[in-house]
């Protein structure tokens, strides 16, 4: 039988190797529909490095690499590796997508973009001998359709509580910085709901609780999420995902999201600078609206999580700190921070470059956690400095139990918000040690 790897590669740490971890929380969803794709006469394993070791010794003729942001230099690195010994290589995924150009160099083929139309045909002409370097579909207009993943090459790994689920793709905004936004031009697509309710079934079926719905905007169509969160409900699990955080007007969506299981929500709010929403071509978000739409959101007993960047064109040293009473008055459990960073192959980069404000260049320096462009109000320097203050006053112990015990909801789930501090320490622990925080 043939057979085919299929690797998510881990980014390198500070001392360039691969970061491990004990257990993978967020599981991807793009290798286990990958292998749903493959055709019935391959056998497929998959690895994620992260928590194994990538079997390079492997009798796999072909290797499938996916590709996420800075951690692309991994998976070249990997790639070039296989090719040495004779592998064909494959890569794929976001950010060898944007990057196409580059990406070729180090593959034998690429497939940028969705690989649902393209991936059979892509192992037909393999097998043929008729590979091509690049195979490109862009699912962008209405409906798609995917198989069921294939969790039972995963399930056997150390995951965290949780599958992933996906009933959407895209997003109608397109904010500059936003990798999604440069695949999907604005559109969102979805699934058909029955596939979608089929999906969470399996999961269910393998004795999960809760799933995460990794859409990258769920309040994209509104009338498509109340007829899906219509379903869920039936259901019976817990779920949690990431949206526009003006559905915080909606009490009566809200209120069914709640009653369908929906425990968390996700918000990019970015910035509490309107100018500097604006030039992340953002400035549909209004945030003197933040407040209320979170308490609004909260009081549904939906709870809220939020990523924000720092650097944008307005924010200044002050506004910085002033993120920190923000966070802290709204009562946000488990925040989140980045760098406003130009990724290669964004609109926002492209601006950037054509300005000449670009101070670094390599790649491993655009993890979000150091400043590699100029802004008008301060050195980048000044701003790395500024993010990790941000981050330093917002994981002391007081804050924490600021944002997480002294709260109303607190006795009404205090199991849940114990939870909270307990990734609030984690965080604290990678922040003391430089590293970017996450639950991987
Ligand atoms: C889950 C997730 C993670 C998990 C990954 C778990 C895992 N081991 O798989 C965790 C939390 C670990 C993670 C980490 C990171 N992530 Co991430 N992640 C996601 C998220 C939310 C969902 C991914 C997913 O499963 N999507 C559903 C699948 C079906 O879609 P897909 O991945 O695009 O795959 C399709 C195609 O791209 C293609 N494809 C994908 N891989 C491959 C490989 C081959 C060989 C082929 C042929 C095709 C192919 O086929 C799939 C079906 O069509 C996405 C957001 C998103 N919209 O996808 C961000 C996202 C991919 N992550 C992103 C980033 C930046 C990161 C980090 C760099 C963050 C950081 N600063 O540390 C790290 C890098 C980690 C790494 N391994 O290198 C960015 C990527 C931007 C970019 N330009 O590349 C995204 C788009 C988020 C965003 N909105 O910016 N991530």
């Amino acid at each position: 039988m043939k057979k085919i790897l299929l690797l998510q590669p881990s980014p390198y740490d500070q001392n360039r190797l691969p970061l491990k971890k004990k257990k993978l929380y967020f599981a991807g969803l793009a290798l286990p529909l990958l292998a749903a794709l493959t055709p019935k006469d391959y056998e497929v394993e998959i690895i994620f490095e992260i928590l194994e070791e990538i079997p390079f010794e492997t009798d796999a003729e072909l290797i499938g690499i996916s590709s996420m942001g800075h951690g692309v230099i991994r998976s070249i690195d990997i790639a070039m590796e296989f090719r040495k010994r004779g592998k064909t290589v494959i890569l794929g995924g976001y950010m060898a997508s944007i990057m196409a150009e580059e990406a070729q160099k180090y593959c034998d083929a690429l497939l940028i973009g969705d690989a649902e139309l393209v991936w059979e045909e892509l192992l037909r002409d393999y097998e043929f001998g008729t590979l091509k370097p690049v195979y490109e579909n862009r699912l962008n207009q209405g409906w798609f359709s995917t198989p069921p993943p294939r969790f039972d090459l995963i399930t056997n790994k150390k995951l965290g509580d949780f599958l992933p689920v996906q009933a959407g793709r895209g997003c109608p905004h397109s904010c500059s910085f936003c990798s999604v936004a440069c695949l999907y031009e604005g559109c969102y697509i979805k699934k058909p709901i029955e596939e979608v309710v089929r999906d969470i079934k399996q999961i269910k079926a393998l004795g999960y609780k809760k799933f995460l719905l990794l859409d990258d905007n769920i309040f994209s169509d509104k009338v498509y999420l109340r007829q899906l969160v219509e379903e869920i409900k039936a259901l019976g699990m817990e779920w949690m995902s990431q949206c526009d955080i003006r559905i915080g007007r909606e009490h009566i969506l809200l209120e069914l999201l709640r009653d369908s299981g929906c425990t968390t929500l996700s918000f990019g709010l970015e910035s509490l600078q309107r100018e500097s929403l604006k030039g992340m071509n953002k400035a549909w978000a209004n945030p003197d609206d933040y407040p209320s739409l979170i308490r609004n959101i909260q009081d549904h007993g939906i709870d809220v999580s939020t990523e924000m960047v720092v650097g944008g064109e307005a924010d200044t040293l002050e506004s910085i700190k002033a993120t920190k009473d923000f966070i802290e008055d709204n009562k946000i459990s488990v925040p989140r921070f980045y760098i406003l960073t130009p990724i290669p192959g964004t609109r926002f980069f492209k601006d950037i470059e054509a300005q000449g404000r670009l101070v670094k260049t390599d790649i491993y320096s655009f993890d979000g956690t150091e400043a590699v462009y100029t802004i008008p109000t301060m050195t980048p320097d000044e701003l790395t400095k500024a993010y990790w203050q941000l981050y330093e006053s917002l994981f002391t112990l007081k804050s924490i139990a600021k944002r997480n015990i002294f709260r109303k909801e607190f006795f009404k789930a205090p199991g849940k918000y114990l939870f909270y501090v307990g990734v609030n320490l984690y965080y604290r622990h990678q922040i003391k040690q430089g590293v970017i925080p996450n639950i991987f």
